[in-house]
């Protein structure tokens, strides 16, 4: 069966003081009974692999370029963080998409790239309000899905976050109905391209994940943990959401 995931993206926050956050998540979590992910700015991922020591944590990049080396000034290849010590890379988040214009297409590349670099690709995927409100949501997740996941896509290499744009950092979140309804839907597009390994992959939701909402979230079918942001950036919120799985 698929084993949980408590995902946290802590975005463009952080710094080496917050390494005292990860040490009280580890400490709180010695031996988690489900799989932990915590993705900081490129510049903490050495600090906080270093840090976790032999702590199951795994530390993951935000995001990655599609090339393995090159002339693209101020972007990191998948292999550079690989050696930095992450293990995985998010792609495609809706922020990358809207503040850099990345495609499926581009996120399809650099999901490759972290397969190539041995990393674990987190694809994300979600509608905008203007989408869900149109009756869209289900059209708009299944061409993303399509796209922005690689045919080599495994059970092992690739984690799903579903992410309604509308979702993330304001507070609302979609109804369990909705959210099961939209996991169902990527669960049978995933089986359907990819046989077992579609059921292996792991489906995370993602937007405004909290301790107050966490439980009753990751009881939908299908969710097999969440993409966090700003309720993974301390222990006190984290800790909790993480115990909820
Ligand atoms: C969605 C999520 C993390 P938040 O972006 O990927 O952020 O939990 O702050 O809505």
């Amino acid at each position: 069966m698929r084993r949980k995931l408590a995902a946290g993206n802590w975005k463009m926050n952080g710094a080496l003081s917050a390494m005292a956050e990860v040490q009280a998540i580890c400490d709180a979590h010695p031996a988690p009974g489900v799989d932990l992910l915590l993705c900081p700015p490129a510049t903490l991922i050495w600090p906080m692999a270093s840090m976790r020591g032999s702590h199951p944590m795994a530390v993951g990049a935000q995001d990655c370029h599609m090339a393995a080396k090159g002339a693209h000034t101020g972007d990191i290849a998948a292999p550079m963080l690989r050696e930095a010590g992450a293990t995985h890379a998010i792609v495609g988040h809706s922020e990358r998409r809207a503040d850099h214009g990345e495609t499926s297409a581009t996120v399809r590349a650099k999901a490759e790239a972290a397969h190539a670099a041995g990393m674990t690709a987190v694809v994300c995927i979600g509608e905008t309000l203007e989408d869900r409100e149109a009756g869209r949501t289900l059209d708009v997740v299944g061409t993303q899905i399509a796209a922005s996941a690689p045919d080599g896509a495994t059970a092992a290499n690739t984690v799903v976050a579903y992410e309604p744009v509308w979702a993330i950092g304001t507070g609302k979140v979609p109804t369990l109905r909705q959210i099961g309804e939209v996991h169902a839907f990527l669960r049978a597009k995933l089986v359907a391209r990819l046989d077992d390994e579609g059921t292996g992959i792991r489906l995370l939701y993602g937007g405004s994940v909290k301790a107050s909402n966490a439980a009753e979230i990751f009881a939908v079918d299908d969710v097999d943990g969440a993409l966090v942001g700003g309720a993974s950036l301390t222990c006190a919120d984290f800790s909790p959401i993480i115990s909820a799985l």
